[in-house]
């Protein structure tokens, strides 16, 4: 079958921002609006279980009026396929963001118009730089209370350091908010009313300041301004095209179309970022803001191709994203539910068909293509095969996980690695019942699989299953998907910190592991040395030996062992970090050497050196922010010190003040209670993950023994 749509009228997009910013509900209005559905669903109307949202359809989600996993649907809008995914903005879900950015050709960054750019806003910001995926702004909420346009444009720029093109300027805030000037067309578009099919009226740009006055001054003032915001525009937009801005400057005159595509230019390479306004909830700017998708968002390979990398991650290429190449996907996620498993999949090049067999190259098995299906949410539809720029779910993949590579079998190459979260805090989890043991197991094994963010350990020695995640929600809906998914009850312990260990000095180390028993016996020496390294730069092994002083069949049996046993150092048994261990040399015998005499001398060899080391306990350190009434920030700031943190940054946010800071994660349990009772029920606080950083030596003793407890 030929292709049924050429690429450039694909989009592949994210919505992503701050918790509760309104993706859902944007989401909501786009499938309303593309014809997807007839009826709108709004966020807050699920929590009686009833209803839901097309996106937000896991029983967690509507009970909480949150998302927590990112859920993908299809819908075309003038001619345009869109496919789109609604994010998570709790911190504890970023994964969820993380593989979406990664599998996505643009993102539309949602603004809550009162709040502005807020954490999650910044972190979700910084994971497109990384990922290198082109935005557009779009700051909702303009009717609530508060809203404050400029006050989110200043954040956009300076805060996320963002080139912020002004698109739209809104008509109004809070309940005077009837619409918004569109300065690329040069007119503005009033809505009658707030129902989902008010029609809006078109006013020349040359009208809005005589028909329209404002009661809040700076709404007011942008009215003043329109001309000249216009120039702005049409001037930075033209500088992404030598000959039209000279055009421009000599006669003043420029071309419509010429405008949106320099816009165009200007956004798909990121050199611009068109900010756009209006409310979903009121369902004001939801048709222009998909008209800004399909004018300034790229298509599949627009931006570039797909990197591919060799085995430690150096790009050696890139792909074009072509039918007629050959296949490259990526599985970005894989879920077990009603269907069975699904790998949601990304094809960057070539054609995929149902009964293909493929490769997964980052495990070095063959995959058979079963079934393809389109996802919508929760529902899926068979499809036969997938192109080049398509996103789609194969059904029963057998050994394919989360950030694998899949390829043809004649063309097999790596394609760039996803980076995942690191898990910081850990329960002990319990089955309730004797007979709930082993299915918890599965279970847990289950969903371990399905979020790279969540990881389980059971301790051989006394049986205990741990579970390590990103924080206290994500642990405690993790528990609670287990019993209504999956039937399976269970205890969850006290929430501990995931602290990590590393190297205190150089050491230099000789083991020999010498066993005689009966007949033949077992022999192997090591000489190493361990060497701390920097943060983030993860452990290294180096081969050093010459001359045959180890045979090489033996050498990997060393590093599997020092690697394995890096898992648990020896302060109290955290993972050990970022250190060097080179092999320099080391001793055989002809007979009683073997591959696992060398792995005991490895394990040995590592576990004496870090005790030698004067290792390190290294903890958990949190970005905080918390926002309050300005009269509670002192307490706030001195409870902060008490608890270890250090403050970076305080000042105000519309009506409420801020504070930014860093605190250790071991401080922290149970902030929210601290944080409702010392600001009246009105603080709020967000924290993430940011470093580890070394627990001052006076206190490891006191922390070890607080979290044996
Ligand atoms: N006043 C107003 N409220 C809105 C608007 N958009 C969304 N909301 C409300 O804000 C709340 C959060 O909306 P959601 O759409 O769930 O936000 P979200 O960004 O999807 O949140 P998470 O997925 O949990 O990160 C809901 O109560 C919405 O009704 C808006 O334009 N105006
Ligand atoms: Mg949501």
């Amino acid at each position: 079958m030929a292709r049924q749509k050429e690429l450039a009228l694909y989009r592949n997009i994210g919505i992503i921002a701050h918790i509760d910013a309104g993706k859902t509900t944007t989401t909501e209005r786009v499938l309303y609006y593309t014809g997807r559905k007839h009826q709108i669903i709004d966020v807050h109307d699920t929590k009686d279980g009833k209803s839901s949202t097309t996106t937000d359809y896991l029983e967690q989600e509507k009970k909480r009026g949150i998302t927590i996993q990112s859920a993908a649907v299809s819908t075309e809008w003038k001619g345009y396929h869109i496919n789109l995914i609604d994010t998570p903005g709790h911190v504890d879900f970023t994964i969820e963001v993380n593989r979406s950015l990664r599998v996505l050709d643009g993102a539309v960054v949602v603004f809550d118009g009162v709040a502005g750019v807020e954490p999650q806003t910044e972190t979700n910001w910084r994971l497109a730089d990384q990922y290198n995926v082109p935005r557009m702004c779009y700051v909702n909420k303009m009717d609530r209370i508060g809203a404050n346009f400029a006050h989110c444009v200043k954040g956009i720029r300076e805060r996320l350091g963002a080139n912020a093109l002004l698109c739209q300027i809104p008509l109004g805030s809070q309940d005077e908010f009837v619409g918004m000037v569109d300065l690329v067309a040069g007119a503005a578009y009033v809505w009658q009313s707030s129902d989902k099919d008010s029609e809006w009226e078109v006013v020349p740009l040359d009208q809005v300041r005589a028909r329209f006055k404002f009661t809040v001054t700076r709404d007011d003032e942008w009215m003043d301004r329109l001309p000249q915001l216009r120039k702005e525009l049409i001037e930075s937009a033209l500088a992404m095209d030598d000959d039209a801005f000279m055009h421009y400057v000599e006669t003043g005159e420029f071309d419509q179309m010429k405008l949106k595509e320099c816009i165009r230019i200007g956004a798909v390479s990121g050199k611009l970022i068109p900010v756009l306004c209006g409310s979903s909830f009121k369902n004001k700017g939801v048709q222009q803001l998909l008209d800004a998708v399909v004018d300034y968002l790229p298509y599949p390979g627009e931006n570039g191709g797909i990197s591919m990398v060799d085995l430690d991650g150096n790009i050696i290429g890139k792909q074009e994203v072509r039918d007629d190449a050959p296949v490259r996907a990526l599985a970005f996620k894989v879920i077990n539910d009603q269907f069975g498993t699904l790998t949601f999949t990304r094809i960057y090049s070539g054609v995929i068909k149902k009964g293909d067999t493929m490769m997964n190259v980052t495990r070095g098995k063959k995959e058979r293509v079963g079934r393809i299906v389109e996802v919508q949410a929760n529902t899926t539809k068979d499809i036969d095969e997938v192109r080049a720029g398509d996103i789609c779910a194969f059904v029963s993949m057998k050994d394919t996980e989360t950030g694998d590579s899949l390829t043809d079998l004649q063309h097999p190459v790596l394609l760039e690695r996803m980076r995942f979260p690191d898990p910081v805090i850990s329960v002990s989890v319990e089955a309730k019942t004797r007979d709930d043991i082993d299915k918890m197991s599965a279970a847990l094994y289950k969903m371990a699989k399905a979020d790279p963010s969540l990881r389980l350990n059971v301790d051989p020695e006394t049986g205990e299953t741990v579970l390590r995640g990103m924080g206290e929600l994500h642990l405690e809906i993790t528990i609670d998907r287990m019993r209504s998914e999956l039937g399976v009850e269970a205890n969850m312990g006290k929430p501990k910190v995931s602290f990590r260990e590393a190297f205190g000095n150089r050491v230099d180390h000789i083991y020999t592991h010498k066993k005689q028993t009966g007949g033949s016996g077992q022999y192997a020496e090591v000489k190493m040395v361990f060497e701390p390294g920097e943060p983030g730069t993860g452990v290294v092994f180096v081969d050093e030996v010459v001359g045959g002083r180890i045979p090489r069949e033996f050498i990997p049996s060393v590093e599997f062992a020092v690697k394995t046993e890096s898992r648990a150092g020896q302060i109290a048994g955290y993972e050990v970090l970022d250190f060097k261990a080179r092999l320099i040399d080391g001793k055989y015998h002809d007979v009683d050497s073997s591959a696992l005499a060398f792995e005991i001398a490895g394990r040995h060899c590592f576990r004496e050196a870090h005790r030698m080391s004067k290792p390190r306990l290294l903890e958990p350190m949190m970005r905080i922010e918390v926002v309050t009434e300005s009269e509670f920030l002192g307490d706030v700031i001195g409870d902060m010190n008490r608890r270890r943190g250090q403050v970076t940054d305080q000042g105000t946010k519309g009506m409420q003040a801020f504070v930014h800071g860093f605190v250790p994660l071991a401080e922290m349990f149970g902030y929210i209670n601290y944080l409702r009772s010392a600001t009246r029920g009105r603080g709020t606080f967000t924290m993430e993950f940011n470093n580890y950083s070394e627990v001052p030596a006076g206190l490891v003793d006191k922390l070890m023994e607080k979290e044996a407890k």
